[in-house]
């Protein structure tokens, strides 16, 4: 049987590669750093960085509102700040696991990072701009510009306005303590904690107050889970739990599987869930056959991952490691996948293989 238009059974393909070549990952050591260094946090940007001079650009708010407005960077840097811990992940990261693969930035599992957005919360603002009763969806506009699925389009996501008008959303000018590198989405991006990255709209240039459901590319064809390429499709929103292990020992630098002494070894990795805190990660050395509870650390801040630790006698030879995390909304990882058309919100347990030295 064919497998479905938009995946395939083959190897990588050159564009796949181009776009993994461009669009980086965390390594996966860095995962020891709470807060990870802004150089070493995934990227993902669908066009090109766009050309923004600081200097001359504006933020306009327009659409449903009592009183539009036109701010600029200083105008934004002298309201209320707030410094939020964030835990960002691409709702493509797993889907080079699927089978049939769907051709896109084919992530393994590493498309995530924490860092500490600075900026000013979005919903005073939109309180002074007036937004109206009959507003349904906030729409944030980026600078950059494209062709996909065929139609040429700026970046824009919509929001829901009780999402916009929560606690999770900041227009941030700054990235652990720097100001937005142009990767990042400078001068200014929307933050939005707990939701998959596509909803985090970088260089970002307007917010629209609309009244009617935001019919654009990546709400309504874009970033959504199907079957099959003919129905409407479940739109894609926060992140579904995740844990991953910071690879103990030492690479084999082609396949990436690990080389460790036989002994005590303590695993250690980090947890998050855009639903709600995460409250158990359990963890197992023999391929997802049995399982045991990792000890939790404290999460590195309300909205962000949550180290964990599991001290492990390892006996030599072959083994596979695994971890899974709960959330409080009692989301759990699976082992397998289901698969979907578009490859989003894989997040079935990573397998890790080590070979235990005696
Ligand atoms: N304007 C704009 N915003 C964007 C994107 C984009 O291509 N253009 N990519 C989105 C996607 S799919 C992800 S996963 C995150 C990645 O954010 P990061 O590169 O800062 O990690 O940005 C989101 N915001
Ligand atoms: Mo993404």
């Amino acid at each position: 049987m064919d497998p479905p238009a938009g995946t395939t059974l083959d190897d990588i393909t050159l564009d796949e590669l181009r776009l993994a070549a461009r669009n980086h990952a965390l390594p996966l050591e860095a995962l020891r750093y709470p807060v990870t260094p802004v150089g070493l946090h995934y990227l993902l940007i669908h066009y090109d960085i766009p050309a923004v001079d600081p200097g001359a650009w504006r933020l306009e708010l327009r659409g449903s509102l009592e009183r539009p407005l036109s701010l600029s960077l200083d105008d934004l840097r002298e309201r209320e700040t707030v410094t939020m811990a964030v835990t960002l992940e691409c709702a493509g990261n797993g889907r080079a696991r699927l089978e049939p693969r769907p051709l896109s930035q084919p992530w393994l599992t590493e498309a995530v990072g924490n860092a500490e957005w600075t900026g000013t919360p979005l919903a005073p603002l939109l309180a002074e701009a007036g937004l109206r009763d009959d507003a349904v969806e906030v729409v944030f506009t980026g600078a950059d510009r494209g062709i996909e699925g065929g139609i040429e389009q700026l970046y824009e996501r919509s929001l829901p306005v009780a999402e916009a008008l929560g606690p999770d959303a900041l227009l941030a000018y700054a990235v652990n303590g720097r100001p937005l590198p142009p990767q990042h989405g400078a001068p200014l991006r929307l933050v939005i904690a707990g939701w998959y990255g596509m909803a985090h709209v970088k260089w970002l240039s307007s917010i629209t107050a609309v009244t009617e459901p935001f019919a654009g590319y990546q709400n309504k064809v874009g970033y959504r889970l199907y079957q099959d390429a003919d129905e409407e499709g479940v739109p894609v929103t926060r992140i579904m739990p995740r844990s991953l292990t910071i690879p103990p020992g030492i690479p084999d630098f082609f396949t990436r599987e690990r080389f460790i002494d036989a002994g005590p070894c303590l695993l250690e990795g980090r947890a998050w869930s855009g639903w709600a805190p995460v409250e158990r990660v359990e963890v197992s050395v023999d391929g997802g056959a049995t399982w045991d509870y990792a000890e939790l650390g404290e999460p590195a801040g309300e909205r962000a991952w949550r180290g964990w630790s599991y001290a492990w006698d390892a006996p030599a030879g072959e083994h596979v490691l695994c971890s899974r995390a709960t959330d409080g909304a009692g989301n759990v990882q699976p082992v397998e996948a289901a698969w979907n058309l578009k490859g989003f919100a894989n997040n079935e347990v990573e397998r890790l293989r080590v070979t235990v030295r005696p």
